[in-house]
């Protein structure tokens, strides 16, 4: 099935504004990186991959939500949150991974006010915030961390998405992350590639699990996909799987662009199988970091 979009952003770019809009952000991050260089005094490490304790601002940012404004946009104009009708399916809770907040997004199963653009969900997007969309020749970074909330495991086939990287227009996902019986798994649906990258999440239920994905954006057999975890405990991510020379951008109906979700997404989900009626997830520090 096509998951719907949340909402069309009310001024899409042309692919010449996007490119044009990236180009001079590109310039711009290229003065800014070479001032924090020379301000510093070091010169090797303008690309040092970020880490945890790194909570300044990277040059290199794209999208920086942290939750820690206590609202659901994180501050950000532009950031798109939930349509779902209920007051919990989505709100900013105390606590967040090693800072004071993070968000949470609920769906119960046959409940209306749980359905978002006409399905059960409950997601947030960066789908008006141009600057971290995405454009084909990009290499982005996508880092995030999740919480499983009280997660009952079920033994259904079903898999609820908890992140997603898409193309608008009503297009496919390029890839999507997914707890699937006691496994999270990134498959890409249009290319049928899938492996599971936590084995076993249930040690870690309400605890932070952090994940990067790094993608090169191409719209031939030029991309990847690198996906890496840290679990809880650990110091440094561990790469669990990598797809090279895969076409991810790959839009079944025209679109110029494409963005992130994250939240709860539950497409094949029923009662009937064995689904628990309600789950709930967290995530916080959701970045985009622009490795171009
Ligand atoms: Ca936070």
């Amino acid at each position: 099935m096509s998951p719907p979009t949340p909402g069309t952003p009310r001024h899409p770019p042309t692919p010449s504004q996007g490119a044009s809009m990236k180009n001079a952000h590109k310039r711009i991050c290229i003065a800014v990186c070479l001032g924090a260089v020379a301000g510093a005094g070091y010169a090797t490490t303008a690309t040092a991959t970020p880490e945890k304790s790194a909570r300044p601002q990277q040059a290199s940012d794209l999208l920086d939500v942290d939750y820690e404004s206590g609202a659901l946009d994180s501050g950000i104009p532009g950031l798109t949150t939930t349509h779902a009708k209920a007051s919990d399916a989505s709100t900013v809770e105390s606590g967040g991974d090693g800072s004071a907040h993070s968000v949470s997004h609920k769906v119960t199963l046959n409940d209306p006010d749980y359905v978002s653009d006409g399905a059960p969900r409950s997601e947030s997007a960066n789908n008006e915030i141009e600057k971290s969309l995405i454009h084909v020749g990009d290499v982005h970074r996508y880092e995030f961390s999740v919480m499983l909330k009280d997660w009952e495991t079920s033994s259904s086939k079903a898999g609820d998405i908890i992140f997603q990287g898409k193309h608008a227009g009503g297009n496919k996902p390029s890839f999507y992350l997914m707890a699937q019986r006691n496994a999270i798994a990134f498959r890409s649906p249009l290319l049928d590639l899938q492996a599971p990258v936590v084995e076993d999440f249930r040690p870690y239920v309400d605890q932070w699990m952090r994940f990067r994905i790094d993608v090169r954006w191409a719209e031939s057999r030029t991309g990847y996909y690198k996906v890496s975890v840290r679990l809880p405990g650990e110091k440094d991510f561990t790469l669990k799987k990598t797809y090279t020379d895969v076409n991810t951008f790959h839009p079944e109906n025209p679109t110029a662009f494409g963005y992130i979700k994250w939240g709860l997404y539950r497409p094949a989900s029923s009662t009937e199988a064995g689904d628990p009626a309600t789950r709930v997830v967290r995530h916080d520090d959701i970045r985009v970091i622009d490795l171009g």
